[in-house]
């Protein structure tokens, strides 16, 4: 029986933390330290931090498609599965952000790194969005997949705490996929912030509880 805890931090860079980042979800800084206090704690047996990843020519990059239907946050792509070109997804469109090597990519320098096991990198294939930290929304075939749940299975891995940015785009995503994988899934709400955080909380919120993901305040959990 997979039994151990796993806490799984989603995309703590600094293109999506204000001041400077590209993408910056509001007030995403301020969660360093609810999660600094996580890694303290001897709650979980395995902590992993994933990094947004992307190449320069990445599909979710507003510039890298055609006026007038490239404004970031606002207009969507069509992203076609390279295998199977029936399967298709509508994106949406984002501002440069996360590029592979750059100061925007690293993590947070106050994150305490020193704890985390483990980094997983995402979105690095240019053809498809990746808000999931397992792998893209295709299924037919999968075109990316980021090594995570082998990770987790390997260390015997039952239960995830989802945290990090932002909670209604990767965490979403990461915690949805970490359910239906049939992992005990939790979002500690004190340890994340959404791009959009009135509806786009509320609206994210419901639909994760729905694929069984719960949520916990930092107070709720004996850390
Ligand atoms: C994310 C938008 C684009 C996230 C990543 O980490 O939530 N959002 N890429
Ligand atoms: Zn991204």
């Amino acid at each position: 029986m997979d039994s151990k805890v796993a806490l799984i931090i989603v995309d703590l860079q600094e293109d999506f933390c204000p001041p400077n980042g590209s993408l910056a979800v509001p007030g995403g800084r301020e969660i360093v330290p609810v999660i600094n206090r996580l890694l303290a704690s001897p709650l979980f047996d395995v902590t992993v931090a994933t990094k947004d990843w992307h190449p320069a020519d990445h599909i979710s990059f507003a510039s890298n498609h055609p006026a007038p239907d490239n404004l970031p946050f606002e207009s969507f792509a069509k992203v076609v599965n390279p295998y199977n070109p029936s399967e298709s997804y509508e994106t949406r469109l984002w501002p440069v952000h996360c590029v592979q090597g750059t100061t925007g990519a690293q993590l947070v320098p106050d994150l305490d790194v020193a704890k985390v096991n483990h980094i997983i990198e995402k979105g690095q294939d240019k053809r498809v969005e990746m808000y999931s930290a397992f792998w893209d929304p295709f299924v037919n075939p999968r075109v990316a997949e980021s090594g995570l749940r082998g990770y987790l299975r390997e260390h015997g891995v039952g239960t995830v705490y989802v945290v990090g940015l932002a909670m209604d785009y990767c965490v979403k995503a990461t915690a949805e996929d970490a359910a239906s994988e049939g992992l005990e899934t939790y979002v500690i709400k004190d340890g994340t912030k959404a791009v959009d955080p009135d509806e786009g909380w509320k609206k994210a919120k419901a639909e994760m509880e729905s694929k069984g993901v719960r949520f916990v305040g930092i107070y709720d959990i004996q850390i």
